[in-house]
């Protein structure tokens, strides 16, 4: 059994919804079990600026799936929430992004961990760092709160525990 992070995100449709369905067909899907999930966060956009705030949240899962077998059970749960993306970086219903995947260092087309952009982005990693603190993530050789704790102030403020 492996474990992974997993980051989900929206800002387009019921996007509180989305993100607490997606979390209980995640735990629904064969071979993933979700033995921890985050609160939802509310963020700014990251990237393309002129959009609604987003839905985040966090998990960590154990998968008998391997790297990419769990990416495509990831879009596959994607799809049946219809997902729509209007452009890179731009309004989604719902997007599930790999973040990483035990100890793995991979760069394929379609998958790379630990995921690229993973520490500079406080709508990752403040609902990570609510989760799983000392996770070890590869390739920085850090845990998550080291992670955290490196983004600027300004980057944190932009994630804010919804409801709390
Ligand atoms: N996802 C992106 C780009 N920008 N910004 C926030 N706050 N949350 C996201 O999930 C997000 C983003 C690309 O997947
Ligand atoms: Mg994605
Ligand atoms: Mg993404």
């Amino acid at each position: 059994m492996a474990k992974s992070l997993l980051s989900l995100g929206s800002n387009l449709g019921d996007s509180k919804a989305l993100i607490s369905d997606a979390l209980e067909d995640i735990n629904r899907t064969e071979g993933v079990t979700v033995l921890k999930q985050s609160s939802l966060y509310i963020t700014k956009p990251v990237g393309f600026l002129d959009q609604d705030d987003f839905v985040n949240a966090a998990a960590l899962v154990e998968t008998s799936l391997d790297a990419h077998e769990l990416l495509k059970a990831m879009q596959s749960l994607e799809q049946k929430y219809k997902r729509v993306r209007l452009f890179k970086d731009g309004p989604r219903t719902l997007d599930i992004d790999i973040i990483a995947y035990d100890e793995v260092v991979m760069n394929t087309d379609d998958l790379i961990l630990p995921h690229p952009r993973m520490h500079e982005r406080a709508f990752v990693l403040s609902p990570l760092n609510e989760i799983v603190p000392d996770y070890q993530v590869s390739l920085h050789n850090k845990n998550i709160s080291e992670l955290y704790e490196a983004l600027d102030e300004k980057e944190k403020a932009g994630a804010k525990k919804l409801n709390g």
